[in-house]
């Protein structure tokens, strides 16, 4: 444990979390916010991005005293280099689970899998028509073929062009050419910025910054999109529908099994398997009263956008979920899964399955999910999980009660749907100022706040002001736990929202995904922009990461200002060693590409900074502030 007592009530906003640090506490064990503080103080030259580990010259620190690394490299260089292969593992990230999509979408069309299908067979045909792919006359899992293959040349280098490049707004194409940025391919791109940050390539910040733009702009307008687009074709594309939210969805005597990561490839089928008659029987045989499966962040996302199924918590209630002692199992496939997972699960009887080779956690058991054997490795799995129920010690079970209601599910596909099949609605209530602007709030938790007050007010304070509020990825667990995602928290938004929102019966915030969700946002910015005939950096919109830790939140904050975005943050990347990237963050890019970050920790006066930039942008449309 740290070396002062942590103050619990300091470090979440949420009973439920406090109940559980308690718990932990009294449990022996560690988390997160123990290792934070372990961690204290944080070195200065990680944290302002001047440390350099590119080769075994260094590894350089840059300092008054000593102002370039031993080849010469400056501050502005190594901050650059660094910034642009941290957003290039968000990239890869987002990318690299999109290529998984488009392996099951290819396993399917090619008859590989009996364990996948295309449940949104309307979509299929739409989106390969968008791209070009003739539908007219052909079978569905022929058209699902070249439509896979066409997703599988957005990672190459021999097309050269994204499939949705279609999509971005006109002038924000010619922006991109004009600046070099146009994306070419998800690896090219990748690939390109590890070149480009080897000793000895590029040695001039600015440009290595745009090279991150470019590489962030293929992850928003390919890697994510695709992942988004495919999983709706194969899963689903999701509609309104109820949910709960927090650590009460937990079920004191049922077999719980929580999924944790990012795709629905492997979610999809647990789901599937916990509701087969031979599970729940199984189940009820070691007396428990069945089987209830909850999500944990981004594929608890998934599954409940599409599903309904419960969200027990975000990023930082991972480890306190299992500290209720009520977890059977908890299976993972990548991403934001903390390793301490294993060990928390270890001092209970959860047991940790992994399900990719690329995520393995030492401790847990693995158990390789494949296109082939998706159904019966998740069966295996549900089988596991229900074997743990009589391991459970009852007495030192302890679930927080009262799970909150929420609605979820809304897909582009679903607002257009709510708003009678065209944007005229929205767009007129923008321009008579009844939606003053919208606001994707998106990411995730980081422990070095309290754990989503950030997330938490800057949507309230948002919402007052009849400003429209999406959220994705970890936030949608913080505002649904503060009675946001549901149509009755029209109450607590401005007049004009709740004029709105109250006639369409939806949320004046709305449940848009998971991280890779994030380009539905940028689809929905674009449709606006292109129906408007303007850029996207034209429109009173805006993005916000209050307390985002991860690479790929980088990433999508960084797609999202090259896109023409303006982008709220609550502390900055390592990058403030270097005074011109600094710079180029906060205001050059304003100049260069229309949108830029703003950093700003207090979620209440970050609200009024977007505000401002709202009223800017509406002003400059001619539009009442
Ligand atoms: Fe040092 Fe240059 Fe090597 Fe970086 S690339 S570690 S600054 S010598
Ligand atoms: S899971 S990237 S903690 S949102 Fe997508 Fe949550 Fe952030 Fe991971």
């Amino acid at each position: 444990m740290g070396e002062k007592k942590l103050n619990i009530e300091e470090l979440s906003i949420w009973d439920d979390a406090k109940q559980m640090l308690r718990k932990a506490e009294r449990d022996g064990i560690e988390t997160a916010w123990d290792r934070l503080q372990q961690q204290s103080p944080h070195c200065k030259f990680g944290e302002s991005g001047v440390c350099c580990r590119i080769c075994t010259m260094g590894p350089c620190r840059i300092s008054k005293k000593a102002p370039r690394g031993v080849c010469g490299a400056d501050a502005d260089v190594i901050v650059a280099r660094n910034f642009g292969r941290f957003v290039t593992g968000g990239a890869a990230g987002h990318s690299d689970h999109g290529r998984d999509c488009i392996e099951a979408l290819h396993a399917v069309a090619h008859g590989e899998t009996e364990d996948y299908s295309i449940k949104d067979e309307a979509k299929l045909l739409r989106i390969a028509e968008e791209v070009g792919i003739s539908t007219k006359g052909r079978e569905p899992l022929d058209v699902a073929k070249d439509l896979a293959a066409e997703f599988f040349e957005n990672y190459g280098t021999t097309k050269n062009e994204l499939s949705f490049i279609g999509r971005v707004p006109e002038k924000r194409r010619e922006l991109w050419a004009n600046l070099g940025i146009t994306p070419r391919g998800m690896d090219r791109e990748i690939a390109e910025m590890m070149h480009r940050t080897h000793m000895g390539c590029d040695n001039d910040a600015a440009n290595t910054m745009l090279h991150a733009a470019r590489t962030c702009l293929a992850d928003g307008w390919a890697g994510s999109m695709i992942a988004t687009e495919v999983s709706d074709i194969l899963f689903g594309t999701p509609s309104p529908r109820k949910a709960q939210v927090n650590l009460g969805v937990l079920k004191e005597d049922q077999v719980n099994i929580l999924v944790h990561g990012h795709n629905p490839i492997v979610s999809e089928k647990i789901l599937e398997a916990v509701n087969e008659p031979e599970m729940i029987a199984l189940a009820r045989e070691k007396g428990a009263a069945g089987i209830n499966l909850a999500g944990l962040c981004c594929t608890g996302n998934e599954l409940m956008m599409r599903n309904g199924i419960p969200m027990a918590g975000n990023h930082l209630m991972t480890e306190l979920a299992i500290v209720t002692g009520a977890v059977e199992l908890i299976i993972v496939d990548y991403q934001c899964i903390m390793p301490s997972l294993v060990q928390v699960g270890s001092c209970y009887h959860t047991r940790m399955v992994t399900t990719a080779d690329k995520a393995r956690f030492t401790g847990a058991e693995h158990v390789k999910f494949q296109m082939d054997n998706g159904m019966e490795q998740a069966r295996k799995v549900v089988r596991m999980a229900i074997d743990r129920y009589d391991l459970r010690d009852q007495a030192r079970v302890e679930i927080p009660q009262g799970p909150v209601d929420i609605v979820t599910g809304f897909s582009n596909e679903a607002i257009l749907q709510a708003l009678g099949g065209s944007l005229t609605p929205l767009i007129e209530a923008i321009k008579a100022g009844k939606v003053r602007g919208v606001v994707g709030i998106v990411g995730c938790n980081n422990p070095k706040y309290k754990h989503d007050y950030c997330n938490v007010n800057l949507t309230r304070e948002l919402i007052k002001k009849d400003i429209l509020v999406i959220v994705t990825g970890c936030v949608t667990t913080a505002a649904g736990k503060a009675g946001l995602l549901v149509p009755e928290a029209i109450d607590q938004a401005g007049p004009g929202l709740q004029e709105i929102c109250g006639a369409l019966g939806i949320p004046p915030v709305i449940h848009m995904g998971s991280c890779v969700d994030n380009a539905r946002i940028l689809q929905l910015c674009a449709m606006l922009a292109n129906e408007l005939g303007v850029d996207i950096s034209d429109l009173p919109v805006a993005a916000s990461s209050p307390e985002w830790y991860s690479e790929k939140a980088a990433a999508i904050g960084t797609y999202a200002v090259a896109s023409g975005i303006y982008t709220h943050l609550g502390h900055p990347p390592n990058i403030t060693g270097s005074e011109l990237v600094t710079n180029l963050v906060l205001s050059g890019l304003d100049d260069l590409i229309g949108a830029c970050f703003v950093v700003e920790q207090d979620p209440f006066k970050a609200a009024n900074l977007i505000d401002e930039r709202i009223k800017s942008k509406r002003t400059a449309l001619g539009l009442a502030a």
